[in-house]
């Protein structure tokens, strides 16, 4: 399973453009428009399609994280062990220049079987993105199976952290098209980060396995969430640090003047010393009544931080 994977007829979804973080997400539910039996054709996910047809992945309801119902692979007889199995997600249209986190809830029963895989990639260009690899074997030499693999360029790279068996766990795939760095979480904890090796966007999300599994072996997927990473223009900003020195000092009266004077200036008016970029925050660090704003109302709540200054590096309250 070392490569680029294809849904020979991916049937695109239109996503409404919404300001919604959530931009994909399905449980595999009746309500999100799954039934029990063979993925392929439902809700607009296809999969790997082979002679014998594919009868794997399915929709159980043997093993769901939450709900009633989730994804499966599973062994399936009349396929050769090396064979893939897997279903791709509808075409996501992430909004361009958006930070992107993929989640999905992944359970594999046992180590030592088969091999599970969690693939982004992007149709439009053509290329793969991201390709996390569930080993079932010990990689990292540590003894312990189950080893979390990374694809970078032609090489899977030990992540040092294995998957737990038996237990739904979480992994969480950043993506950030202004640095291109993917970031990788399992579980809550990082295992991985690195630069963009060959795709650089995405709008598909592939859950495969090849055909390797023990007896009674399973691989179950559920929560399927793709979003787009919440950025706060104001982050890094304190209330009331108003030439952006980290601190709110009296320093920071005679700029703050100035801004509640002149905030409808695009630049810095004669006196504000403290730069373009702080200037250009200024309704991030002049709000300090927390309404959305710099304005006159958010004079007084000044007056009042000053006269009990935060901690350093902590805003006015
Ligand atoms: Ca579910
Ligand atoms: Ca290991
Ligand atoms: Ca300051
Ligand atoms: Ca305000």
């Amino acid at each position: 399973m070392r490569g680029l994977f294809w849904a020979t007829a991916a049937a695109a979804v239109a996503v409404a453009a919404s300001h919604a973080a959530i931009i994909y997400q399905t449980g595999f539910e009746t309500s999100d428009g799954f039934s029990v039996g063979v993925v392929e054709g439902q809700a607009g996910w296809t999969s790997i399609t082979g002679t014998p047809a594919r009868l794997q992945p399915v929709i159980s309801t043997a093993n769901p994280r939450t709900g009633s119902q989730h994804f499966r692979l599973a062994k399936q007889a009349n396929l050769t062990n090396g064979a893939l199995k897997g279903g791709f997600s509808p075409i996501i249209n992430i909004p361009a220049g958006a930070r992107v986190s993929i989640s999905v809830d992944v359970n594999i029963s046992v180590t030592d079987g088969a091999e599970y895989a969690v693939a982004v990639q992007s149709s439009t260009q053509g290329l793969l993105t991201a390709f996390v690899d569930f080993s079932f074997q010990d990689d990292d030499g540590d003894l312990i199976s189950g080893d979390i693999l990374v694809q970078d360029g032609v090489a899977f790279v030990p992540t040092g952290f294995e998957f737990v068996p038996g237990q739904y766990k979480t992994l969480r795939i950043d993506f950030d098209p202004a640095t291109n760095q993917l970031t990788y979480f399992y579980d809550g904890m990082q295992i991985f980060t690195h630069g963009t090796w060959s795709g650089t966007a995405i709008d598909q999300v592939v859950l495969l396995s090849d055909n390797f599994q023990l007896p009674n072996e399973t691989g179950d997927f559920d929560n399927l969430r793709v979003e787009t990473a919440t950025t706060d223009p104001c982050a890094g900003f304190l209330a009331g640090d108003a030439n952006c020195d980290g601190f709110v000092t009296n320093f920071d009266i005679d700029p703050f003047v100035l801004a509640v004077v002149n905030f409808a200036e695009p630049n810095p008016p004669a006196g504000y010393s403290a730069g373009q970029a702080c200037w250009d925050a200024r309704g991030c660090w002049g709000d300090v009544n927390r309404d959305g704003g710099l304005s006159n109302f958010d004079i007084d709540p000044f007056v009042a931080c000053l006269v009990v200054l935060p901690q350093p590096g902590q805003p006015c309250p």
